[in-house]
């Protein structure tokens, strides 16, 4: 039997610390593609010139020919460029949109039974794009986003209440951005809901509704902490770990219900977009998305999450692509 085999598109931060995790946790075999050349070569040499001392023995390389990715099993996708100064939002899709547009006709020439994972920004329309061009089942098309933002809710959560992240469980839906949507009705801890917890610390319900509004507004401008105190980018260890937690469940086949940028029709009312929601992941990728009732508040902030989705979208239509 063969190793996985494992594509990376984009040897950047989030690339080479996927390369990393993927062969310390012997995942598959890596292939870490970029177009500056050197830079996927060196990063992968770095790697395995620690495979004596992390014990694995996956097959980790770099490359700038799409050829090395031939028949990969999963590909994950962080290929693109930052927003620059002087460059407008369309400005900035117009460039990654055109990106994205090669590595989705490289990949569906060279891998086209993988299944895909997108991280590039703007995740919603990178993920369409590839979706588009590519051809590929919807299932087998996913974006990574909603995993991150609630383990950043969960962290915060942690903190606040002094227990252990293992056992706090809280999901953030819709969007990756301003308009995400962290469920608080459904935080808990080990099963006990996180409202009672802080209610019973503060004994006090309005000190408590305030505690976690502060925790919501950090978790949906998380991403922008970290590039604030970086300066030269942005957050790279937990979006990679992120992916890898979507990988594993697609390659060990858990069916791990984890928050999905998925493709939807006609779950929680949205017909023909990608949106974060909780998804079963298995080994033909997206199996099923886990639907369940939202109360007004939690409903109009998804709507509201869709509607900036479909702002993009509409955005990549009236560019052309
Ligand atoms: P960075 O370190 O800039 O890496 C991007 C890499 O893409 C660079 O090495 C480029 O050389 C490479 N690249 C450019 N054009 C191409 C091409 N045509 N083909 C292949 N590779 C190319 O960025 P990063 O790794 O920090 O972030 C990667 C992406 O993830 C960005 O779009 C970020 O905005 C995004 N991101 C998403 C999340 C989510 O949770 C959704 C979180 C953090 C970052």
């Amino acid at each position: 039997m063969r190793r996985n085999k494992i594509a990376l598109i984009g040897g950047g931060q989030i690339g080479g610390v996927l390369a990393q995790l993927i062969s310390v946790r012997q995942l598959g075999d890596v292939v870490l593609f970029d177009i500056v050349e050197g830079l996927p070569q060196g990063k992968t040499l770095d790697i395995v010139e620690a495979s004596r001392v992390d014990g694995f023995d996956a097959k980790v390389s770099g490359t700038n020919d799409y050829k090395d990715i031939q028949d990969s099993d999963i590909v994950i996708i962080t290929a693109g460029l930052p927003r620059k100064p002087g460059m407008s939002r369309d400005d900035l899709l117009t460039v990654n949109a055109k990106i994205m547009k090669s590595v989705a006709e490289n990949v569906k020439q060279y891998a086209p039974n993988a299944i895909v994972i997108v991280i590039s920004n703007p995740l919603v329309a990178m993920v369409t794009l590839f979706q588009k061009v590519s051809g590929f089942p919807f299932n087998k098309v996913l974006g990574q986003a909603g995993v991150l933002d609630s383990s950043r809710f969960a962290t915060f959560i942690s903190w606040e209440l002094g227990v252990s992240v293992k056992d706090v469980n809280a999901m953030v839906l819709g969007g990756h951005g301003d308009t995400m949507v962290p469920i608080v009705r459904y935080a808990n801890v080990n099963g006990i809901p996180v409202m009672e917890l802080l209610e019973k610390k503060y004994n006090d319900s309005s000190k408590a509704k305030e505690v976690m509004a502060a925790m919501v507004k950090r978790t949906k401008m998380a991403g922008g902490e970290v590039v604030e105190l970086l300066k030269t980018g942005s957050a790279f260890y937990s979006p990679a770990s992120s992916a890898i937690a979507m990988a594993e469940s697609i390659i060990y086949d858990e069916k791990r219900i984890l928050p999905t940028c998925a493709y939807l029709n006609g779950e929680f009312g949205v017909n023909g977009y990608y949106v974060g929601v909780p998804a079963v992941l298995g080994s033909s990728g997206v199996e099923k998305v886990m639907e369940f009732s939202l109360d007004a508040e939690e409903k109009a902030a998804l709507d509201n999450s869709v509607n900036a989705v479909k702002g993009l979208v509409a955005d990549m239509d009236r560019l052309g692509f």
